[in-house]
């Protein structure tokens, strides 16, 4: 598919770059894009070498400053609520993208912009980032699951305070409230990206690509069940030869050479 409002690159092999471009409307998130995103994500999927995804905004001011305003202002109900599915339908695609998605927020990320952030697997923030689900002062509650990831990642106290408030926070708060893994300097954020992809690139593929699964399917599940979800991929991991050169290059002191397999 041709892109018009992302970009999807290969920075280095097994490594994806998802960039959402339209940076003159702060990347804002209209409809074609929201499409676009998820047609990627499943083209990453479906890349069996592919190791990890990571996820900015062009320019310099904003990562996503949230669904496009100008897109939702004449929306009907039954619209708004197509809309909020296909949003969804978007976001959803990187949980279930079997490698982890990194977000890099270089700016604002607002509304749609912080929902994106969040169904990323872990947020790496500029310090010039600001985090925030402003949308009451549109008038609207959050659309793409703002109301349920933001709850989960900060607990329902502080998704309160920031979903009824609106109020936008900068880096630092987020880091403290557990909003965000680690934030740097901007011009560090790619390379910050490309490390952590190489880290996660370097571990045991499967082994990566399960504990993802469990880590997502876990949080709807009652904890005996989620253990055992984990107990079977632990089981799966044992069958494959990436387990036996793991624990091979561990007791020979050397670094494991990992196939995939
Ligand atoms: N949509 C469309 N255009 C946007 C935009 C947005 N979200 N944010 C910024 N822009 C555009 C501005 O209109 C402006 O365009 P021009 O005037 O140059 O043509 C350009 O980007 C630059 O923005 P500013 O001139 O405003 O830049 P400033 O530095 O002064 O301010 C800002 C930056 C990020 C503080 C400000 O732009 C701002 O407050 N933006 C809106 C932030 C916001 O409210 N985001 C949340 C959007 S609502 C639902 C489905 C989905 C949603 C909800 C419900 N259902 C179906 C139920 C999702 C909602 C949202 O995400």
């Amino acid at each position: 598919m041709a892109y018009v409002n992302i970009l999807l690159e290969q920075p280095e092999p097994s490594i994806y770059l998802l960039t959402v471009n339209r940076p003159k409307s702060l990347n804002a998130l209209n409809a074609e894009t929201l499409d676009e995103i998820a047609a990627a994500v499943a083209e990453v999927g479906k890349d069996s070498g592919a190791r990890a995804l990571l996820v900015t905004g062009a320019g310099e001011k904003a990562f996503v400053a949230g669904a496009d305003i100008s897109q939702m202002q004449d929306f009907d109900s039954a619209q708004a609520q197509a809309f909020s599915e296909r949003g969804n339908r978007a976001f959803r695609a990187f949980e279930l993208l079997p490698v982890p998605a990194v977000a890099l927020v270089n700016g604002y990320a607002l509304g749609g912009g912080c929902e994106l952030a969040m169904a990323c697997d872990w947020i790496v923030a500029s310090e010039r980032a600001q985090f925030g689900q402003p949308e009451v002062n549109l008038g609207v509650v959050a659309g793409f699951g703002g109301t349920q990831r933001l709850t989960r990642l900060v607990g329902r106290a502080m998704a309160m305070d920031l979903l009824v408030t609106g109020r936008l926070i900068k880096a630092d708060e987020a880091l403290r409230i557990g909003l965000v893994n680690q934030v740097v300097a901007p011009e560090l954020l790619r390379d910050k990206g490309l490390e952590i992809a190489r880290m996660i690139a370097s571990k045991g593929p499967v082994a990566v690509r399960l504990t993802k699964q469990i880590v997502q399917r876990g949080q709807d599940l009652d904890l005996a069940n989620a253990c055992q979800q984990e107990a079977y991929a632990f089981g799966l991991t044992c069958a494959t030869a990436d387990q036996k050169e793991g624990m091979k290059a561990f007791l020979e002191k050397r670094p494991a050479r990992f196939t995939g397999r």
